[in-house]
This record gives structure tokens, sequence and C-alpha cells, in this order.
């Protein structure tokens, strides 16, 4: 038994974190499993099924034939629709996602701006106020110059369509271009009946005070987020950012181990234990198809036993050619 003095934060009775798995499972079974909150499919080959909890990530995998993500909670899981959002509840969590065309708003800002209005009016009528993590997925992110580019449009619009929702704190976020050809801007998230943990990194400065010259809007994200219970961070998208500048532009091994350190020191300051195992699940987005190779490599060596899916996606920043996010499980 596990002694409450040798684990002063964890607090049991609040709801445990999902289970976050990759597994080569039909979309079909995973649902029908109890407790399954949402299932993700990434890539064009992913098969169309009707259930709100599945959604069709616009991100290649590297890895073929791709795995699915499951996300499982304890308890009985309802789901529903509501105008654009798909969702799903149980165990004392939320999962919300959205999904918009640009040609039917205008544009990413449009998107960005209705996309977060949308969700925001959602969670007013919902008991899981607390928004934990969220991730967003945008159509050729690093198109445009200065604060044209579509990254710092997509954080406008954002900031637009949030107005108050994160007045409280920001959630732990990702924000990732892709490649399909549908100007298709997805954003989904999870949410708690309880409060999480904010945590920054002291290598980074944090998002929402970064300097003037990386857009007009600063993007709202925490670095990380410990969950309710005290059993998991969840872990934002985190790049070669040493504080608020980018580090070792045009070096991939270089820019792959500085985000290794600063993962290292978000745990640390999340009072984690170091290092990650076989039930972290962690993503890394590759900027070049042409470096997943080395960089399967050098996860498979500096990450051993760790399941980490190789995405194809664009980091916000042009010059930085990876990034990790996931989940960190005490
Ligand atoms: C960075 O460190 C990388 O706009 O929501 C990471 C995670 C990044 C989330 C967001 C952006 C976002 O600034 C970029």
């Amino acid at each position: 038994m596990v002694q409450a003095s040798e684990n002063p934060q964890a607090k049991p009775d609040l709801p445990r974190t999902p289970r976050v798995t990759y597994r080569m499972t039909a979309p079909a079974a995973a649902l029908t499993e109890a407790g399954t909150l949402a299932v993700f499919g990434f890539g064009a080959g992913t098969p169309e099924v009707d259930d709100p909890r599945w959604l069709r990530v616009p991100l290649e995998c590297f890895d073929a034939p791709a795995p699915v993500e499951v996300w499982q909670v304890d308890g009985k899981v309802v789901c529903g629709r509501q105008h654009n959002v798909r969702w799903s509840a149980g165990g004392g969590w939320l999962f919300a996602s959205i999904e918009l065309d640009e040609r039917e708003t205008g544009g990413i800002e449009g998107a960005a701006q209705q996309a977060y209005a949308e969700l925001r009016q959602f969670m007013r009528m919902r008991d899981e106020r607390s928004v934990l993590r969220i991730w967003n997925y945008v159509a050729d992110i690093n198109l445009g110059d200065g604060d044209a580019e579509r990254y710092k449009r997509f954080c406008d619009g954002r900031a637009a369509g949030l107005s108050d929702f994160f007045a409280d704190g920001f959630p732990a976020a990702t924000a990732i271009g892709h490649h399909h050809r549908d100007p298709v801007l997805q954003i989904y998230l999870l949410a708690c009946l309880d409060d999480g943990a904010s945590v920054e990194n002291p290598r980074q400065t944090s998002a929402w005070r970064y300097p003037r010259q990386y857009g007009r809007t600063s993007p709202g994200f925490a670095r990380g987020m410990l969950m309710p219970a005290r059993d998991a961070l969840a872990i934002s998208g985190t790049a070669a950012v040493v504080g608020h500048a980018s580090a070792h532009e045009g070096n991939l091994e270089a820019q792959l181990e500085e985000t290794l350190l600063n993962l290292e020191a978000l745990l640390a300051t999340a009072d984690m234990p170091a290092g990650f195992d076989t039930h972290s699940s962690l993503k890394a987005y590759v900027r070049h198809a042409v470096d997943a190779g080395r960089v399967g490599e050098m996860v498979r060596r500096r990450l051993p036993g760790v399941p980490v899916l190789l995405m194809h996606g664009d980091v916000c920043r042009r010059e930085l050619l990876v990034e990790i996010d996931g989940w960190r499980f005490k």
C-alpha cells in the first residue's frame, strides 16, 4: 500500500485520469470496450465511423499501419452532438471536438474564432468546467509572413473566440500544422469536473509572455497540466524553445536534445518521476518527412520502450523541426 506521506500530492478521491494507449485495434472494437471516451485515427487511411467519440486526425503517422489512440475512463460513457461540437462524457471527464472548414468561415482567423466561441458556448452547459488539455491542428500553419502568417492569425482568432473562457488559467495545449488537402481546423479538448494545476517550465518563458516579435496575440497555453487526482501530467507541445528563443536552427539532433531537456525540466517542476516509461504515450511531430527515420532512431535510443507516435506535422515556428507532446503517468 502506498502511504499518503510518500505521495503527499495524490488525491485519490478525484477522477482518475483517462488511460491513453496506442493500439493496433479496429476503431469499432475499441469503441465497444467499457469506458471508451475517445478513439483517434491518424491520416487519410482511417475509416469513417459514425460515433462522436471517433476522431480522424488530419496528420499522417509515419508508422504503417498506424495504431489508434484510445482514451478510457472509469464509468459509463454517454455521447452526443451539438451544432458542430461532438462530445462524450463519463467518469467525471468530457471529450469535445470541433472541425470547421475555413472556406465556410472566411479563413483561418474566422475558423479559430468560431470554433473557440462554439466550444465556449458548449462548455457553458456542461458540469465538466475545467478544460485541462487542448489540441489544435491547423492547415498550412506557416504560410504567410510576419503577422500575416497563418499561425499568428490563428492565435488572433483563438483569442477573439475565447473571450474570457480561460480567464482562470490556460490549459496545456498543442498547435501543429497539417497537410490535409482540405483547409480544416480541428480542435479537441479534455475537460474534467475538477481543477488541475498548471505547470510552467523554468527553462522557458511562459507563452502568454512571449515578446511582440512572435505575433500580436501571445499564444495562451500552459507548458503542462497536472491532472486533478495528481496521477498524471499532460505535456503541451514542447520544442527547442529556450527562454522565448528558438534554439539550434537547422540542427535536428540538437533540437531534439533540447526538447528532451525541456521535458525533463517540466517533469521535475511538476514533481513527477524523471524520465518516461511504457505508460507515457508521447507524439513526436516531425516537419520534414525525410527526418522521420532519424527522429525515430533518436527517440528509440533516448526514450527506450516509450510509446512515441511519429507524426508528420509542422511546428508553429518555421525554424523548429520537431516537437513532442503527450502524457506522463505516475
Ligand atoms: C512553443 O513552445 C511551441 O499555440 O497553443 C506549443 C504548444 C506551441 C501550444 C499553441 C504553441 C501552442 O511556443 C509552440
